[in-house]
Order: C-alpha cells, then structure tokens, then sequence
C-alpha cells in the first residue's frame, strides 16, 4: 500500500484524480435549507476592523437578515458601532458581486462565466502545468487577514502541505508583520498583553502613530469611558481628530519616532523614575540599553523630533509618574524604514516602567483587520499553523501530527515576504498566483513596478467577492466568494478575543464561501483526502484547538461556537485548565504576564534596539513635501470594494481624493482651498482637491489610501526585520492642476 507520503506527493504531481471529487452542491450550492438560522435574532461580530464589536442580526422567517442593530449585551462594543458596522449588509447587495467562476478567454481576451468544475480544472492544470516547468515553488499565493480563522488555517495547510507551495503570505505584512516579529522577539511569542478594559484602567494612554477616532472608533469610546482623569497623548505628525481631542498631541517630525521613544528611555533613566525590581526580576539586556540611550539627550532629540524639550519633559514625567500607563501602537509606528525597533523601542518603555501585567498598561499593539490576528497565527505564512516554528523538527512533527500528515511535507523554513513573492515574479522564478481576499493592484506601495509585475503572470487566480477590484480585473480566473455574513467561522480581535461570525445571508448566484473553495480545491488537486477531518469550519475549530493546545496561544479548553458566543467571546488563552471552574465570567477578561513570566526560554522579555537610520525617500528640491498616507475617515474601508457599495457610507465621505495641506504652502503654491492639484513622485502622479489646513505641518501633505491613485505615488520602503512597507514617507512635488 501506498504511504500517505507517497498519495500526496503522486496528488502534488500527478493528473486530477475524479474519484472522490467534491462538487459545490456538497456545500449546499443549489440547495435551499429551511432556515438559514434557527432564531429571531442572533448574533454576528463585525467584518470590518479588529476591534470586533457583535452585531445583533434581525432576521426573517427564512432565517436571513433583514437588518442589524449594534449588539448592548456585548463587552466590547456595548451597544455601539461605527457607520461600517451599521452598513455591514450593505455590500453584500451590491450588483458587482462575483457569482460565477470567471475564465479569461484567450481568443477574446474577455473573462467569461465557466463552471465550477470547469474553474477548478483550469486552476490545478495551469499550477500544476507551471509547477511541473518551472518547480513545485513557481507557484504563490497572497492572502489576508479578513476571511476567518478556520479557512486561513485550510488555506494554509492546502497550499503549504496539499500542493507543496513555499511562498504563502498576505496582506498581513502590509499591517501587522512588524508587532508580529516584534513582539516575538521581546516577549518569545507574538503575544499583544492587554484587554479593552485597559482603555478605561489607565491613568495615561499614550498612542504612537494612531488615529482611532477615525480606524478604531469604538475603542476610543472605551477611552472615553475612563474614569480615572488618565491623560491622553498622541504621538502623530498630524492633528488628527484623535489628536484633538486628547490632552496632549506630540506633533513630531515623521519617522523620527526611534529618536522621541529612546530619548523618553534616558530622560526616565535621568529622573529614576524606572522600575529597577521589575528590570532585575523580569528583563535581560536593561544595563545595555541603559548605555545606549545616553547618546539621546533632550537637545539632541529635541533637534531631531522637532519636539520641544519642555514637551519631552512633560512626556517623560507622565510615562514615569503615573500608576498605571498603557502605550498603543498602529501604522504610524508600523510602516515605517525602521519599524520593528520603533515598535520594541515602545515595548522597552513599558518593561523598564515595569508598565506591562497589571490592568490599565502594557505595550499594546492594536490591529487592523478583522482577523489580522488569527492571520498571525494561522496564516501558516511567517508562523507554522498555530504560532510554531518552520525550522524546529519538533514543531513540524508535532504539527503533522495533528493534522495527520507526514511531517516531511512541512517546509523547513518560511517562504519570501509580500514584496519578494513580488520580486520573483518579476525575475520569472514564480510564475502563478492566488490572490484571496486582498486588492493588491489599489494597496500595494508603488503600483505602478506591482501591476508591471503582476502582467509578467502566466496565471492569475483571483479569489473575491466582487469582480470589479483592480485586482479581479486583472485575473485569469475569478473565484466568486461569499462574504462576511454568508458564511461562518471565528475571528480573533485585538485583545486576543475569538468571536463567531454567522451565515445570514445566502451567497448570490454560484459564489462560495472560501472555506468551501479550498476543500473543492484541494479535491480537484488530489489532496482532498488529507483534509477530510476539516469537514466544516466548526469541525476545522477543532483541529486549530489541537494546534494551540500548550501554545501562549492556547484555547484548546473551548468546547466550541455556542461556548464562544454564549461568553460574549473568550480571549486566549484559554486552556483545558479554565474549563473546569465553572464560573465563565471569572475569566472574562484576560490580560498577559501578571506573573512577570514571558515566553522567552529564560521566561525574561528582552531589550532589542538599534541606532536610527535616515527615512528611505527624504524631500528634496525637486521633491519638496513628505507625503503621508493612511486612514481618511471611519466610512470607507481600505481600497472601498465593500464600503463604496453602500449609499450611506458614500455619504459620509468624500467621493473623490482629497490632500491635506498647511495654509502657508498653500498661499506659496497659489493653491485655494477646493482647487485642483496634481501631486507627483518619482514614481507616478495623482489629481486631489484640496484640503487646506494646518492639521498638517509645512512641507507635508497628507492623502487617505482609499483611492487608488495613492499607491502610484509611494516609495517601496521596507524594515528590515518584519519586511513591511513604509506607506508613510515619501518626497512628492505639489502644483496648482
Ligand atoms: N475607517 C477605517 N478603519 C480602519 C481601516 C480602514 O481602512 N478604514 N483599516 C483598518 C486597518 S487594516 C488598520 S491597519 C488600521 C490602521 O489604523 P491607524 O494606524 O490608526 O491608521 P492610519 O491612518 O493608517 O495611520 C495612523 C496615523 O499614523 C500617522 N503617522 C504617519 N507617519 C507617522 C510617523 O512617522 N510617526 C507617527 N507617530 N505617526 C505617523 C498618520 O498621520 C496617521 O494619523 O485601521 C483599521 N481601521
Ligand atoms: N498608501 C497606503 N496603502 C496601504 C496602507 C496605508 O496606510 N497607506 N495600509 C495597508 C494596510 S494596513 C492594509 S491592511 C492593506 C489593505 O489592503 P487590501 O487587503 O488590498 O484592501 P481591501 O480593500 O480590504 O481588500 C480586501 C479584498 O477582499 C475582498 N473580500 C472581502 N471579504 C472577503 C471574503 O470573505 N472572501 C474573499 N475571497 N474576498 C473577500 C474585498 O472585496 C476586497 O477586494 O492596505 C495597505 N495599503
Ligand atoms: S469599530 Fe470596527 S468592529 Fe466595530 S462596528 Fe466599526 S468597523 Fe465594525
Ligand atoms: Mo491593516
């Protein structure tokens, strides 16, 4: 008989096998069920971004939704959601949605409606075809952090496992790669510590590079809960509306963060006001870092940041005299040349204030996307299934395991990054890709090298919920997906929370869940018998609890969905352990390292830092302003192929690309609020109206990345550890259009 080795290698090599061939109808496509959902009402978690608030979906005697309320029951969102929130079935309506496979036809040109089976043969023969002439790695896929955890998992094991693949990332490097390698290095395990009770506990809440008020609405109303008279400061360039309304705005110059946060680390170690006990007990490499920073004298950092020493004074004061400090980070510190030190330079303040462990601190790292961080641990991309290593034999052995599969089908190391899958595909090493749940031609950097690249394809699957995309457009074949809302599974939000999401609406036309597209997949490819045990997500759940089981990530003490939802969610970790006290809502909230024990092997966090290093594209003569680029308001979401569907949201923003600009630049350049502009790189142009206003400072110009033409212009900068790109810093030119 053959091994199991041998069935899924011939699967890796071989012709398409029939025999057990799944069809969609065994995913209930054509089918109609009685009832969608059993009850009246039921709760879903939200879709959009990572704070993952639960939404109350009224439904009909069909079981489907009819409407939806922000759920009062909930402990995160307590009654509260956002415009998207609100619209959340809006886009699912919309007349472009993807509802056939979609097969360019090479004689027209045009994409045209195929079948299923067609669309799945299309897909194994020309991998497989790609595969067989230019090596099992010509092959790629990109992926996301916004579908839910069990088909990222499937996804990952299918493309890594079932068809021998190396390179598999996501959009997840665009994100959150940084506080991923970051966090792993200091602390042993990508382990973001707090809760959102955190919010409301702190005495000071420092935000470095954030814009909730805009990108994570409902958890500035959490800050606006607290009670304690905390003060609010915000590390940001810009005025933003968050930054209006804390108590203190730190307008710094753009990437000198490295430089502000280790001249904070002298002045507190100039003022003793440090905690020594904590620094002995708990860290390694404090003595080091001490001697590091005594370079970073308030004058040196004052002319570096642009921050006066009076605020430097004021800041330190805060960090090192209030009880209780929580320091949060997002895409200001995340994308950027240096970024992975900027973000430990973060953690090294909370660890040497001993500001981590207890409630209302802790160097917290807020992410973006709904399921970034069920991406950063089942994405099988940087991490093996369940946060383990490619490299360690163990891990691999004990993976394959328990999923049932050889260990040696297991890479030993990780594939390339976003930008070097991209980079192969221009030198022709890689040659196919699946793209699943991201708009790389609108949001990766530099567009005009990404589409370039993008056309040197021999094969382009697309995988979407609509056709329309920048990137659909380009494809060779379209995978219709269903959308949050027509399928089920969890999320995992910021603070480590899982939440379910529910099928409540029926997908249009022949779309499928991407849970249902990877088992077709996996069948059509030969594969299909070694993720028989992944029958359902609910049933792929439990395999993920396997994987996380004596992981920092740990939630194999879960029972199951009704367990996760009946609780208001459960954060990990969750072991068997918690299982046996009755009491769920003794644990409802969980935060990270009270003990003061850290996932390293010597249980010690560590101090990791370097020297500053100059942004990758300053401003020049030619090139006078520094363009920033980032969230515009809290109604459009990232490249706009769901929010731009919904009316309302429409309304609440503007329709067309808008630059902020201070007044003095303006009057320089003739520019009148409302007037035409052209901005330029070195790279490519774009037309904004203009916003004139001295949120922004001279010399600087800021554009929200929900337009497309916001990418043509940006500089492909990456930091060197996490290899995310810097989308925000790059020398453009501004003139009257
Ligand atoms: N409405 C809405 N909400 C969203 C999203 C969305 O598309 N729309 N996307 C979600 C996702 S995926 C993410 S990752 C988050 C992102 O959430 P945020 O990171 O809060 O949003 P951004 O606007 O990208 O960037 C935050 C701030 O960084 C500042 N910044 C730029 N350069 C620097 C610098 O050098 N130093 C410092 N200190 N700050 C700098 C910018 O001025 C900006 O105000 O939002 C999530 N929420
Ligand atoms: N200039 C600039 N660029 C940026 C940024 C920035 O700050 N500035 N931020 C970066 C960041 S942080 C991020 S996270 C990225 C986001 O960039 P993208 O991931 O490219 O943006 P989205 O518009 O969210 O794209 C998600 C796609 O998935 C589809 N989709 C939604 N749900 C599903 C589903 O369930 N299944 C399938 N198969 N498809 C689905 C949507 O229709 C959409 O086409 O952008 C990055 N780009
Ligand atoms: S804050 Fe985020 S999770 Fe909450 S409703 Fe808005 S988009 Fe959804
Ligand atoms: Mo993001």
């Amino acid at each position: 008989m053959k091994t199991s080795l041998d069935r899924l290698l011939h699967a890796r090599t071989g012709p398409m096998t029939s025999a057990m061939v799944l069809r969609p109808a065994d995913f209930g496509l054509g089918r109609v069920p009685a009832r969608l959902n059993p009850a009246a009402t039921t709760r879903s978690i939200c879709g959009f971004c990572s704070t993952g608030c639960a939404l109350q979906i009224h439904l009909n005697d069909l079981g489907e939704a009819i409407n939806l309320s922000a759920d009062p029951t909930y402990p995160i969102n307590l009654g509260m959601a956002c415009p998207k929130g609100w619209e959340a079935l809006a886009p699912l309506a919309a007349p472009d949605r993807a509802t056939a496979p979609l097969l360019r036809n090479t004689a027209t040109g045009a994409l045209a409606p195929v079948s299923w089976e067609r669309a799945l043969a299309a897909l194994t023969s020309n991998f497989k075809r790609i595969q067989q002439e230019a090596g099992p790695h010509a092959v790629a896929v990109l992926s996301t952090g916004q579908i839910v955890t069990e088909e990222m998992a499937l996804l990952g094991a299918l493309a890594k496992f079932g068809m021998g693949l190396l390179h598999v990332d996501s959009n997840t490097r665009q994100c959150m790669a940084t506080s991923h390698v970051a966090y792993k290095q200091s602390f042993g395990f990508d382990a973001p510590p707090f809760t959102y009770a955190d919010f409301e506990e702190s005495d000071a809440l420092i935000f470095i590079g954030a814009n909730p008020c805009i990108a994570h609405p409902i958890m500035w109303q959490r800050v606006m809960m607290n009670r304690r008279n905390p003060d609010i400061v915000i590390i940001d360039p810009r005025a933003t509306e968050t930054a209006q309304a804390a108590t203190l705005h730190v307008s710094l110059r753009p990437k000198s963060d490295l430089t502000l946060l280790y001249g904070l680390a002298h002045l507190l170690v100039i003022r003793g006001t440090i905690k020594r006990d904590f620094i002995a007990a708990h860290t390694s490499g404090f003595e080091e870092f001490s001697a590091f920073v005594r370079e970073f004298t308030p004058a040196h950092v004052s002319a570096e940041t642009g921050v006066p020493v009076a605020t430097l004074e004021r800041l330190a004061e805060i960090i090192g005299t209030r009880e209780r400090v929580s320091l949060w980070w997002t895409m200001g510190v995340n994308q950027s040349h240096e970024a992975t030190r900027t973000a430990q330079a973060i953690i090294n303040l909370a660890l040497m204030t001993g500001n981590i462990g207890r409630p209302g601190t802790g160097a917290n790292s807020i992410t973006g996307q709904c399921n970034a961080m069920g991406s950063r641990l089942f994405g099988n991309a940087t991490s093996l299934l369940g946060g383990y290593d490619f490299s360690n034999a163990e891990h691999r052995s004990k993976v394959a395991g328990i999923i049932g599969l050889p260990p040696s089908v297991i890479p030993e190391r990780t594939g390339y990054a976003y930008d070097q899958i991209l980079d192969a595909i221009d030198r022709g090493e890689i040659r196919g890709l699946w793209v699943i749940a991201t708009n790389t031609a609108h949001s990766w950097i530099n567009q005009s090298r990404a589409r370039e690249i993008f056309g040197k394809l021999d094969f382009l699957v697309v995988q979407d919920m609509y056709t329309t995309t920048e990137t659909a457009k380009m494809a060779d074949l379209v995978l219709p997906a269903a959308g949050w809302g027509e399928k089920e599974g969890t999320l995992i939000n910021s603070e480590r929370r899982l939440g379910v999401v529910k099928k409540v609406v029926r997908a249009p036309g022949q779309a499928l869940s991407d849970f249902a597209i990877f088992r077709l997949v996996a069948d059509a490819w030969g594969c299909g018998e070694f993720f028989q045990a992944w029958r359902s997500p609910e049933a792929a759940f439990q395999i993920l609890k396997d994987l996380s089981r004596g992981q920092p990530c740990d939630f194999s003490g879960i029972r199951d969905y009704a367990q996760i939802d009946g609780a208001g969610g459960i954060q990990w970790p969750f072991p068997e352990s918690i299982r046996s006290r009755s009491d769920l809502g003794e644990n409802r909230e969980r935060r990270l390292f009270s003990n003061g024990k850290f996932f390293t092997p010597d249980t010690r966090a560590r101090f990791f830092f370097d020297p500053p290093r100059p942004m990758a594209e300053p401003p020049n003569k030619d090139y006078p302003f520094l363009l920033m680029t980032g969230r515009g308001s809290s109604a459009q979401w990232h490249t706009g192929s769901r929010t731009d569907k919904s009316a309302v949201l429409r309304k609440l923003a503007p329709t067309v690309l808008t630059v902020e600009i201070h007044p003095d630049d303006a009057a320089e350049l003739s520019i009148a609020p409302g007037d035409n502009v052209t901005i330029r790189s070195r790279r490519g142009h774009a037309k904004a109206v203009a916003v004139v206003t001295s949120t922004v400072q001279r010399r600087q110009i800021f554009l929200p990345m929900h337009f497309a033409a916001v990418n043509r212009l940006t500089f492909a900068s990456f930091d060197p550890h996490s290899r995310q790109p810097g989308y925000k810093a790059c020398a453009v030119a501004v003139s009257r259009a």
